[in-house]
């Protein structure tokens, strides 16, 4: 983890540091950002919630309704909250599951998609556990957080994936199901509560980083990577407070990249962002990449 590291330390000597001034928003900042892109020989994108609003996904920021709007959504994405409560946990899945299988990519997840092929290196890293960029046509896509599409054994002795074309049904890895037997894909989607793993007998589970979980150490060493090898990072959609995704652009920053931020609101980042454009995900993209 030294390069991981290495970014959280970045972090700390920034955070005592003058931020740099921002580029000012000009009012050809889609030009900028159009240039920037055409010039770029490696392209590095983080993606947050915000990328996914225009699909009508609820940010994390948003305020859950309904039976959840008690809730916060770091109360509920935690192991602990899961041992306390499965069923209650097992079920805010199910319908967010439920939700982003009843949804469509939107644009700006189809304009990324494309803009894989145009470019000589290109990263997709993103905090989203939704698989709309995947749906939208997106190729190895770095899922920081995991997906919501997937579940597992808390000791990943199976897995079991919910396909958007199979909406509600799933198919399981073929050998997972046969060694497990009694397991049907379809019914583990489909339960209430939360399954027993039939090999080890503990609950199966979202297989997702809850708060408090060591994310996956090839998928952020891939991210720290990316970040620190680009010429141009676009963090998109984020409110850069969720750690350590949030230290990418700050590692892509001090690697010396072109951090352009495109987000509606203002964020802990923007003071450091090269350009930062006020604008949504699914209108900014296809003017900048078309
Ligand atoms: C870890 C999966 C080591 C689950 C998620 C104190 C200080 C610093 C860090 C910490 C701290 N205390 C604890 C920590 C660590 C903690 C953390 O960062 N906490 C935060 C809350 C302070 N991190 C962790 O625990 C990580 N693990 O560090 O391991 C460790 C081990 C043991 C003990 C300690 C540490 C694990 C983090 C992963 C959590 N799992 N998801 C699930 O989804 O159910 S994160 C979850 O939050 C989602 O993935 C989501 O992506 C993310 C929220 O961030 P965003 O994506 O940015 O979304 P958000 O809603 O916040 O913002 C949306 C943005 O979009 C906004 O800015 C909005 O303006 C913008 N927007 C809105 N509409 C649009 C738009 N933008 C463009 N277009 C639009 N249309
Ligand atoms: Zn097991």
């Amino acid at each position: 983890m030294s390069a991981l590291y290495h970014a959280y330390r970045a972090i700390v000597v920034q955070a005592v540091c003058v931020h740099t001034v921002p580029m000012k928003l000009t009012p050809h900042d889609l030009d900028q950002l159009r240039r920037l892109i055409a010039s770029a020989r490696s392209i590095t994108v983080l993606t947050g919630a915000g990328v996914s609003a225009e699909s009508g996904i609820p940010t994390f920021r948003d305020a859950q309704t309904g039976h959840w709007a008690r809730f916060r959504p770091e109360e509920l994405a935690t192991p602990e909250a899961f041992r306390r409560d499965p069923d209650l946990v097992w079920r805010w899945y199910a319908e967010r599951r439920r939700a982003v299988l009843g949804v469509e990519p939107n644009a700006g997840h189809r304009a990324l998609a494309r803009l894989h092929g145009r470019v000589g290196r290109f990263s997709l890293i993103t905090q989203n556990v939704d698989g709309l960029h995947a749906r939208a046509g997106s190729r190895e896509v770095i899922e920081l957080h995991g997906s919501i599409l997937r579940v597992r054994c808390f000791h990943s002795c199976v897995t079991y994936t919910a396909g958007a074309a199979t909406a509600g049904t799933a198919e399981a890895d073929a050998g997972a199901v046969a060694a497990a037997g009694e397991l049907e894909a379809s019914a583990v989607f489909a339960a209430d509560s939360p399954p027993r793993c039939p090999h080890c007998g503990d609950f199966l589970r979202p297989d997702v980083v809850w708060f408090g979980e060591n994310l996956p150490e090839a998928a952020i060493e891939a991210a720290v990577a990316a970040s620190e090898s680009c010429e141009l990072f676009l963090s998109i959609g984020t409110s850069t407070v969720v750690y350590p995704a949030a230290m990418l652009p700050h590692a892509a920053a001090d690697a010396g990249a072109t951090v352009v931020e495109i987000n509606p609101e203002e964020t802990p980042f923007t003071a450091r962002a090269h350009l930062s454009i006020r604008g949504t995900a699914a209108t900014v993209l296809p003017a900048v990449i078309d």
